[in-house]
């Protein structure tokens, strides 16, 4: 078997790369370890960027988010009994994010690759990628009826996420490796009860962080700071409520409560892997790269690298590398920017464990900054909003 372009992972990347890839009129395959059920389940990121809505807008894939999308324009900022809100639209001329989630983007992505009779193959076993070094690399598989693929392609995307096998397909010494591990995890609820807030909460508390995030006028999406590996079962419903109340408690406002319909606990990591290709294997989203959600940039990155990846591969095609061989440099300056925006956010509102009260006094002191000079309330709205300004989808 054929194909233009094999893509590893079925997450927005992938699915995005075989969307922008057909616009192009190239042919890809996508394979996926999990379900399409699964895919479309997994609760994750909700916030969009300014750039990412204008990204799918352009490649025809918001249909359904520009109905059900809810755009903000700031979020709130608690800390030290105080909430205090941050305008984006005036501290940026105009910008606002928009809350739509990681889940809707899959399943509009998932149903537009179907409707175009594109090739995703879910559940599949054994993925292999090879031949890296050569212009014919090979993607094989076990489909879900248990036959075997082997499939030869111009270019391999990786687009498998963290735990993917696309990145360790790289020899060992090729990669330059930058991690961070912080000493907290989130702990994540998805909660049938409308939002108690109309801009997304997040919360400096001396018990530790906590975000309120929401999906829709009735679907509440919270978030607490936890010890690391603390397991989902020492959170029972009625202690997660009492602990984001809490957390949250502000004179004059409650928090509404109502029944959990998801939970899951995330561990928090800064991590670069470069450059991010070898060979004819391009690497995209959470495959090279991971951020703390603090600043709400992961599935925005993953966007943003495969629509500088698709116009890339569609000249390295017709015999231009120059944009393929740009292609990493141009994503880690966009990437970098992020990891440090996604580490500030995190040390300014998270309490590290066993800190002593300078680390306190310090947030709380960049906090007040933050919210009451114009220019650091700019630098944080910029950098929320999404600093650099992505390519057009349709590569043009
Ligand atoms: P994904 O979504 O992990 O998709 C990779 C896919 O590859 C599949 N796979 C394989 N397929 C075939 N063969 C193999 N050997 C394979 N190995 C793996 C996997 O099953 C999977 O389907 O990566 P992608 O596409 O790069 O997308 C990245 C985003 O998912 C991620 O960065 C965001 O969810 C991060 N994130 C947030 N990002 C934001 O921009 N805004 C947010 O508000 C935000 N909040 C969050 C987040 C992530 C969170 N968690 C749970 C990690 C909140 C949370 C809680
Ligand atoms: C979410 O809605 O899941 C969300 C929002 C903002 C973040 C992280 C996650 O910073």
């Amino acid at each position: 078997m054929r194909t233009q372009v094999g893509i590893v992972g079925a997450g927005p990347a992938g699915l995005l790369l075989s969307h922008l890839l057909a616009l192009r009129g190239i042919d890809t395959v996508v394979v996926e370890i999990r379900s399409r059920a699964y895919c479309e389940a997994r609760q994750r990121a909700g916030v969009l960027e300014h750039g990412s809505v204008r990204l799918l807008r352009e490649a025809g894939l918001a249909d359904r988010l520009d109905q059900q999308g809810l755009e903000h324009g700031g979020i709130y900022l608690q800390f030290a009994g105080e909430r205090r809100h941050l305008d984006f639209r005036d501290l940026t001329g105009g910008r606002t994010v928009t809350v739509y989630a990681q889940t809707e983007v899959v399943k509009d992505l998932i149903a537009t690759r179907l409707a175009a009779a594109g090739a995703v193959h879910f559940e599949v076993t054994d993925t292999g990628i090879s031949g890296l070094e050569t212009d014919r690399p090979l993607l094989s598989f076990t489909g879900s009826d248990g036959r075997r693929h082997e499939i030869v392609c111009d270019v391999i995307a990786g687009c498998d996420g963290f735990h993917g096998i696309c990145r360790p397909a790289i020899p060992a010494g090729l990669l330059t490796v930058w991690e961070r591990e912080y000493p907290y995890a989130w702990l994540g609820i998805l909660a049938d009860v409308p939002p108690s807030t109309d801009e997304l909460i997040y919360a400096h508390h001396p018990r530790g962080f906590a975000l309120h995030s929401l999906r829709s006028p009735t679907v509440s999406r919270l978030y607490l700071q936890v010890a690391p590996e603390e397991p989902v079962g020492n959170w029972p419903d009625e202690r997660i409520w009492d602990e984001l109340s809490l957390r949250f408690a502000l004179g004059g406002w409650d928090l509404k409560q109502g029944p959990v319909l998801d939970k899951g606990i995330t561990p928090m990591r800064s991590f670069v892997a470069a450059p991010m290709r070898y060979g004819r294997l391009f690497l995209a989203g959470d495959a090279a790269h991971i951020v703390p959600p603090t600043g709400a940039k992961g599935l925005n990155l993953a966007l943003a690298d495969v629509a500088v990846l698709a116009p890339a591969i569609d000249r390295l095609l017709r015999g231009d590398s120059g944009p393929a061989d740009a292609y990493s440099a141009t994503c880690l300056d966009r990437v970098w920017r992020a990891t440090h925006f996604s580490w500030w956010m995190t040390t300014m509102l998270h309490r590290t464990p066993g800190a002593d009260d300078m680390e306190t006094a310090l947030q709380l002191s960049q906090l007040r900054y933050v919210t009451t000079s114009r220019a650091a309330a700019t630098s944080l709205a910029e950098n929320y909003t999404g600093f650099s300004v992505l390519p057009r989808g349709d590569g043009g």
